[in-house]
This record gives C-alpha cells, sequence and structure tokens, in this order.
C-alpha cells in the first residue's frame, strides 16, 4: 500500500538538549513545544516484494550513502516492528526553507513514521507513531501532534515511555505566533547531536540547567493554561538561555549565535521595554524565534526587519498534527 503522509515543524518552548540513549534519541528532560502552520515535509512510502533495495528520492533528487543511511535505518525500525522483509521506495518533500532556520528532522520523521507505519501494515495509535518518530529524531515524537505538545522523557530503558502527547487543545486557538527571524544561512559546524552530547558529557552547567526543567516546565504549564503570555514568554527566553549557557561551559566551547542573534535579542528585549511584547528563543543555530501574541505580530516583524543582520522574517501561527493525504 502506498500511504502519503504531511507533518509541520515545531519550535520548543521548553528545550530538548541532552540524551540519555542516543541510539532510541531518550531525552534527559521533558520538553514542551508548539507545532507551526509553515513549514512542512510530506513523504510517500510503499514496501514491495519487488523492491531490491531501499529507495529515498529528496525533493525530486535519489539519495544515495550518508544521505540514503538515516531513511535505511528509519525503515529498518519499521521492519523489525512488523516482522516484515519488503524493501521500500521513500519519496519526500520538504517545505522547510533553510532560510526560516528550521531543522527538517523533526517534520521529516514525523511524517516518514506516520507514512511508513501505514504502509508497512502497522496499525498504530497517535502515541505509538510519536515513540517510533522519535527514534528517527528526537524532535519529531512532538510534531506527530498539532497545537501544544508535551513530549515525556520516560524512564523505561527501552523508551516505550518516552512519546508525546498534546496538551490545552483549546488553547489551539490562542491569537500568539513565532515569527522566525533569519540572521544566518549559513550550515551549522556542530550539529545539535553532536552538540548535546558534548554539553552533557563535559560542561559543569549542564546539570544545573536539566535540573530546573521540571519547574520551568510546570510553570509554562500553568501559563499555557491561563493564557498567561507573560510567563509563558519569561519562562520560555530563561529556559532558551539556560540552554545556550551549557555549552559555553562545554569542552571545548562553543556557541550557536553570531552578531545577528544577539542584535535581535536586544532589540526584542528593548521593544519590551518600549511596551511591544515579545520573547526570543534560540534553537542550535543563530536564527532567532520570537513569540508574540497575533495582533503585535505586524508591527514586531516591521522593527525586526529594520535591523541590518535581518535577513527575513516568516509570521508562523499555530498548526496542526500529522494528517494523511
Ligand atoms: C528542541 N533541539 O527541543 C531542541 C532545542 C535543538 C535545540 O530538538 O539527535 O534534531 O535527532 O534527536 O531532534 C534538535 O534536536 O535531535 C532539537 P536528534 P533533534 O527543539
Amino acid at each position: 500500500m502506498k500511504v502519503t503522509a504531511k507533518a509541520y515543524t515545531n519550535i520548543a518552548l521548553i528545550k530538548y538538549w541532552g540524551k540519555r540513549d542516543e541510539t532510541l534519541n531518550l531525552p534527559m528532560n521533558s520538553s514542551l513545544s508548539l507545532t507551526l502552520d509553515q513549514f512542512y515535509t510530506m513523504t510517500t512510502v510503499d514496501f514491495s516484494e519487488a523492491y531490491e533495495a531501499d529507495s529515498f528520492v529528496l525533493d525530486g533528487q535519489t539519495m544515495t550513502d550518508e544521505k540514503l543511511l538515516p531513511v535505511r535505518k528509519f525503515l529498518n525500525i519499521l521492519r523489525k516492528e512488523a516482522d516484515s522483509r519488503l524493501f521500500g521506495h521513500v519519496i519526500s518533500e520538504n517545505h522547510v526553507p533553510i532560510s526560516a532556520g528550521f531543522a527538517s528532522s523533526a517534520s521529516a520523521y514525523a511524517a516518514l513514521a506516520a507514512a511508513g507505519a501505514k504502509a508497512i501494515g502497522l496499525d498504530y495509535s497517535m502515541q505509538e507513531l510519536s515513540r517510533l518518530a522519535r527514534q528517527g529524531s528526537g524532535s519529531a515524537s512532538r510534531s506527530i501532534y498539532g497545537g501544544f505538545v508535551v513530549w515525556q522523557k520516560g524512564e523505561r530503558s527501552d523508551g516505550l515511555d518516552s512519546y508525546s502527547y498534546p496538551i490545552c487543545q483549546e488553547q489551539n486557538q490562542w491569537p500568539i505566533c513565532f515569527l522566525a527571524v533569519e540572521v544566518s544561512r549559513e550550515i551549522k559546524t556542530i550539529s545539535s547531536r553532536v552538540g548535546m552530547k558534548r554539553t552533557v558529557e563535559t560542561s559543569p552547567f549542564y546539570l544545573p540547567w536539566v535540573n530546573q526543567v521540571t519547574e520551568q516546565m510546570n510553570q509554562a504549564l500553568a501559563a499555557i493554561e491561563s493564557r498567561d503570555f507573560q510567563q509563558l514568554g519569561e519562562v520560555m527566553e530563561a529556559n532558551a538561555l539556560g540552554m545556550h549557557g551549557t555549552m559555553l561551559g562545554a569542552n571545548p566551547p562553543f556557541s550557536y549565535w553570531n552578531t545577528g542573534t544577539i542584535e535581535t535579542m536586544k532589540r526584542v528585549t528593548s521593544l519590551r521595554q518600549e511596551g511591544l511584547i515579545g520573547y526570543f528563543t534560540i534553537d542550535a543555530g543563530p536564527n532567532v524565534k520570537v513569540l508574540c501574541q497575533v495582533a503585535d505580530a505586524q508591527k514586531m516583524m516591521n522593527e525586526l526587519q529594520q535591523l541590518k543582520e535581518v535577513q527575513q522574517v516568516t509570521l508562523c501561527q499555530i498548526g496542526p498534527g500529522i494528517t494523511y493525504l
């Protein structure tokens, strides 16, 4: 059976940073995200006795070697779970522009998990799909769902209790948004996978950061529940700054920030003092995401576009979970 699924990227308000198991992508801490409506991956999968090997076409180009390898690894997981020996054919379209500063692995593995599971005959629940997507990329476990999502870290060593679930679905109507502020188009030199490993293994700032996540998570959940924008923004910013602080303590130290990152953060802070309220967060790259209320979005975009380091600002609103086409 040929199955097509679509999944959107998400942005973490409370970050996933650090693994307790690198093979299964089991995180050190739980995280909280918002799925966006702008950037997505659409993937079609089928398995057939007629295929003599796995194949992967991304944006019209056939992938080989190291580009094919992660997809083959993921198909191996599917084959094991379905007790199948069939090879698979994967066709993916990534609508996640590099210029927006988002990683595509979250939407990519969420779409691949959803399409692949169904194509190989696994009748999986959303929770099982989330657990499956996690094994491709941790943040993909959150992109199975729309709106606000919690990825619970779980305690088990087999990862069966490490999956995401949607929260406060009624708050998905809350008119808030993220502005994706692009300050660089360069490919990052330290992947998040490598960065988080180095931080966990060497940074004395890591444990203090991870130890405060539970409290920050509770604050963020309470803020979402009561639609307290200020409380949500403040805890989101503190969590991201703390995460980036852990990297400065790593050996060797590293940072994803550039001048544009810092100028954008400073401007968001000064705009707040001027009465235009937004809060920033930053992932494993220099680009900044600014949380603001939809009513302020245009004004905020106009302000940030005036910074000389800012190349592009994209408005992202709350988006849906996986869909089948
Ligand atoms: C997050 N990031 O919570 C954090 C914040 C980056 C910084 O999830 O190794 O691509 O595939 O599990 O999911 C990026 O990490 O890492 C990420 P893997 P992933 O969004």
